[in-house]
Order: structure tokens, then C-alpha cells, then sequence
């Protein structure tokens, strides 16, 4: 009797703090000891190598090896402790963005504490008092170490769970970053001008696609703290609009949307259910966003003829392709076989009905039906006769 007395005592407070587990897309998220009833996480901000797509490795700052760094994840009442370490060559401090805390753990250099000097390490202590998606990042020197990717989710649960319960819990950091050509080292000085846009530190064909079941409810929580606006787009659904900076709408303000710009110094939660089946693209809806390593200086030659022009060049340089005469799509083939600068994407990547071109903020969700795991089932199979193709003769030209 004792026994199952306390098993149902152990379910009942399981059942308190459970919670669907958030994902963070080629990411990891924070483990924590107990000492007491504080839960203890430990962040060590340093420099670190980010593979953004494979072949292309990039010097950034972050976080335990990372950037965005690990998730923190906890409930809604918890006292945490965050133990932060200073492996950077100049002195930090982590901001902990949107959340209710007394004014000294706030972390703005000068004006809540003294920076934390290379080598030394700072605790920030506080209890959470509010359940959504925040983030923390570094408040020093923000320029450069924001720029060069110091930043990760904050995530936090609601104590009474959530209602309608979420299936699948997805984060995502958006960043932009200026690398010059052969470059490994990005320049956090660039204002407007950036080449590589990524979803958690990773441009496409490197970023995880979201894979989910048929019918489970959706949440996408996104973040940005870089220097522009991302209006990221989800093909194939409506979703509902159901937080902004962390706090979860009333009912009434909630609203649907395709398309909703993810704001610089928020984060945005978005939610749908996935009964659409196939490979839908999300991706951020700025053009030049889903680029990787373009440079913007290059003189316009669309639909300017550069036979002529290209055979003369041709005798100086040996191996020189035209460009941009016909569009840029022409480019897929071109950069898989001339030789590129180091440390630099070949444009496009294949997919199932030839090359995608798009790369930088884009990955895909893919919905399936009977998958048993979420490893990537590969590219969905389209029913027959439900793939756009040439038109039959009799709909005439
Ligand atoms: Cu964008």
C-alpha cells in the first residue's frame, strides 16, 4: 500500500513538470545538476569552430563549443544558477533577454555589474518567473560578440503544462555573418552588407530538416539577434502566431499567418497542426537570405551577351566563366565543377527533382505519415499525378 502510495506521489509530481522537450536543430540543449533545489547549468563562453554546411567552417564566439550556444530549458517557478566561465580573449557578460529578474543579474556591463574577466567565472542567480521562449547572449563588447554569435534559447515551461499539448517543440536562432571570399574568420564590422544567413549556426544543405507525424501539433519557436528583420516562410500551411518576446497571446490576438517577420531582439512562437504530408520548404522570405557567400559589388551583366567578352578574358584567365548572363541559375552546374576559393559552398544542392538553389536560412519540414523514428525519412514520394510536369498537348501551347 505504502509503495503504491508513493508511486502515485512520484507520477503526480512528474506530471507537474512534464513537458515535451524542445529541439534545437543541429543543436544541443543544457544539462543541469540538482544542488539543493537550484538547478545549476554551466555556460563557458569561448572561441569555437561552427561548421555552417559541410565544407565550410567558420571562427565564431559562443558557448560551450557552440553558437547559437546549448538551450537552457526549465519550468516556470524554478531557482536556477548559471555558472558562467570567461574563455574569451577579452572580458563578457550574459544579458538574459526578456526575463523578470532582479536588477543585478540583469547583465549589462557598467550598468548591473562589473564585466567578467578571461579566466574568471560569474554566477547569476534568480528564479523564473514566467514560462516562453527567451533567449540570453552576451551584453559586452556586443558588436563583436553578439556578431560573432553569442547568443542561445532560454526556454522556459509552463508549470500547469500546456493546453492543447505540443508534439513537437522546435527552436531556431537566426544570424547573418559577413565571411570574405577563402576567408574562415567573419567580420563582425559589417553593418548591412552580410553573405551567410543561418538557422542555428547553419546554412542549407547543412540545416536539420524538421521532421514530424502526420496529425501531431507543431511549435516553432524562433529568435533573432542579428542586425536585420527575417520574414521566414512556411510553404503548405496556415500557422497560428501564438507568442512574441516570450509571452503567449490571449486567444483573441492570436492570428494565422504564412509568413511572419521575426524581429531583431525577439523571439516569436509560432504553432500549426502537421496534416499536410510531404516536404515543405521554410525558409527566410529575403531573397539574398537564401544565398550563401554571394558578394554584392559584382558589376549587373543580366541579359547582357558575353560570348565575345568571355573568350577574350578567357586568354587572360584561364578557366573564366561568364556570369549572370541568363540569370543565376545557371550557376548550379558552373560551381560544382570550376574551382572555388576555400572554405566556400558550391551554389545549390540536389534534390529530388534536380538542384535546389536556395542555401542560408532554409531548411524543410517534412511531414510523413507510418515513420517509427524522426531520423530524416529522405524525400518525400510524391502520389502519382500530383507532381507538377509538362502539359499534355491538348491543353495546347
Ligand atoms: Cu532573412
Amino acid at each position: 500500500m505504502n509503495m503504491i502510495l508513493r508511486l502515485l506521489f512520484l507520477l503526480a509530481i512528474s506530471s507537474v513538470h512534464a513537458y515535451t522537450p524542445v529541439i534545437t536543430p543541429n543543436g544541443t540543449t543544457l544539462a543541469y545538476t540538482m544542488e539543493g533545489d537550484v538547478k545549476v547549468f554551466r555556460l563557458t563562453a569561448e572561441p569555437i569552430k561552427r561548421e555552417f554546411a559541410p565544407g565550410l567552417v567558420v571562427n565564431c564566439w559562443g558557448y560551450n563549443g557552440q553558437s547559437p550556444g546549448p538551450t537552457i530549458e526549465a519550468v516556470e517557478g524554478d531557482k536556477v544558477r548559471i555558472l558562467v566561465t570567461n574563455h574569451l580573449p577579452e572580458p563578457t557578460t550574459v544579458h538574459w533577454h526578456g526575463l523578470i529578474l532582479p536588477n543585478g543579474m540583469d547583465g549589462v556591463t557598467g550598468l548591473n555589474q562589473p564585466s567578467i574577466p578571461p579566466g574568471e567565472t560569474f554566477q547569476y542567480e534568480f528564479v523564473l518567473k514566467q514560462h516562453g521562449t527567451y533567449m540570453y547572449h552576451s551584453h559586452y563588447d556586443e558588436m563583436v560578440q553578439i556578431g560573432m554569435g553569442m547568443m542561445g534559447f532560454f526556454i522556459i515551461h509552463p508549470q500547469e503544462g500546456e493546453h492543447p499539448p505540443i508534439d513537437r517543440d522546435f527552436a531556431i536562432m537566426l544570424h547573418e555573418w559577413y565571411l570574405p571570399p577563402g576567408a574562415s574568420t567573419p567580420d563582425p564590422m559589417v553593418m548591412l552588407d552580410f553573405n551567410y544567413f543561418t538557422f542555428n549556426g547553419r546554412v542549407y544543405p547543412g540545416t536539420d530538416p524538421l521532421v514530424v507525424k502526420k496529425g501531431e501539433r507543431v511549435r516553432i519557436r524562433f529568435g533573432n539577434l542579428s542586425m536585420d528583420n527575417h520574414p521566414v516562410h512556411l510553404h503548405g500551411y496556415a500557422f497560428t502566431v501564438t507568442a512574441t518576446g516570450g509571452w503567449r497571446l490571449p486567444r483573441t490576438a492570436q492570428y494565422l499567418s504564412s509568413t511572419l517577420d521575426i524581429v531583431v531582439g525577439n523571439t516569436h512562437d509560432i504553432e500549426f497542426v502537421a496534416d499536410n504530408l510531404g516536404d515543405w520548404a521554410i525558409h527566410c522570405h529575403k531573397t539574398h537570405h537564401t544565398m550563401s557567400g554571394m558578394e554584392h559589388n559584382l558589376p549587373n551583366m543580366l541579359l547582357v551577351p558575353q560570348d565575345d567578352l568571355a573568350e577574350k578574358i578567357q586568354q587572360l584567365l584561364p578557366g573564366y566563366m561568364p556570369m549572370n548572363e541568363k540569370g543565376m541559375g545557371q550557376m548550379f552546374e558552373m560551381s560544382h565543377h570550376m574551382s572555388r576559393p576555400r572554405n566556400f559552398l558550391p551554389y545549390g544542392s540536389p534534390g529530388p527533382f534536380g538542384p535546389i538553389e536556395m542555401s542560408g536560412m532554409f531548411t524543410v519540414l517534412k511531414v510523413r505519415e507510418g515513420i517509427t523514428s524522426y531520423n530524416d525519412p529522405g524525400w518525400y514520394k510524391n502520389p502519382p499525378g500530383t507532381v507538377a510536369g509538362p502539359a499534355p498537348i491538348s491543353q495546347g501551347k
